[in-house]
């Protein structure tokens, strides 16, 4: 009698255990993204200034960007430059998206905007870096040219130019994209620099920026894009990883804290015996 109770307990508590495994195994496959996906945090600017940062000085209210080298997250250009257009952002071309705008410095060292660390995973895979552009000031004669790069913070790769703007950008997005094959994995941010040192105008609207690869691009189909016999591979300085060493002083220092433990319980299993 007591040897049936047992095995149904074990058959339950076996019924109960797949339970659970089919329980995680579901949670598992339903949390796995679809697809692989935009790599850029905030490229729609739907979250205001997060996750990016510029070299340019952040200003906000009318016509708080007339100096040059400022940038801003609005609604319209004209929020903050009365000369800007009543332009409203790309990804919904109303007075309910955000874009990023910049009064661009005549220094064309500095950064006009750069991402979030992002993992490249899949080297030998073409990956895209896109972006579009618009220009805001509609009596416009100097138009910025931004560079496309991909590093480690401090050394900068070349990934290629934005298309060149002209009359047509005033007040209306531009699509521009690079494409590159990465040499191996490995930790990187990207930015966009402006090369344009004029004075004057060199205004820009930015949105809807994605990074990853180029098959899960938004435009992924529907532009000239490069044949992937021709794509430019790609060997950029990667952020550091946590070194060997690191890794090893953490891993001896856990070790140590399991042996104390383990030593504490049988000192207590002694004393209580
Ligand atoms: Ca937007």
């Amino acid at each position: 009698m007591k040897k049936r109770n047992r095995s149904y307990l074990f058959l339950g508590r076996a019924h109960q255990g797949i339970k659970v495994c089919l329980l995680l195994a579901g949670l598992g496959l339903t949390s796995l993204p679809a697809k692989a996906q935009n790599l850029i945090l905030n490229g729609n600017f739907s979250s205001g200034t997060n996750n990016f940062s510029s070299d340019y000085v952040y200003v906000t209210g009318a016509d708080s960007a007339m100096p040059e080298g400022t940038y801003s997250v609005v609604t319209k250009a004209s929020d903050v430059h009365s000369y800007w257009g009543n332009y409203f952002d790309r990804t919904s071309g109303n007075s309910s998206g955000k874009y990023f705008i910049a009064n661009a410095s005549a220094n064309t060292t500095q950064t006009v905007w750069q991402s979030n660390l992002l993992r490249v995973a899949s080297p030998g895979t073409a990956y895209r870096f896109e972006a579009y552009l618009m220009s805001i000031y509609p009596a416009e004669n100097n138009y910025p040219r931004l560079s496309f790069e991909i590093g480690n913070g401090s050394t900068w790769t070349s990934m290629g130019q934005t298309t060149t703007l002209n009359s047509s950008s005033r007040g209306s997005w531009i699509f521009t994209y690079a494409d590159g094959v990465f040499g191996s994995a490995g930790d990187f941010y990207v930015r966009l620099k402006n090369s344009n040192g004029a004075d004057g105008g060199n205004d820009l609207g930015l949105d809807d920026i994605y990074f990853g690869l180029r098959t899960s691009a938004s435009s992924s189909g529907s532009t000239p894009g490069l044949s992937t016999g021709s794509l430019t591979t790609l060997n950029p300085s990667s952020v550091p990883e946590p070194s060997a060493f690191s890794l090893l002083v953490v891993g001896i220092g856990g070790w140590i804290v399991l042996r104390r433990a383990r030593r504490k319980a049988i000192r207590g299993l002694k004393d209580n015996g």
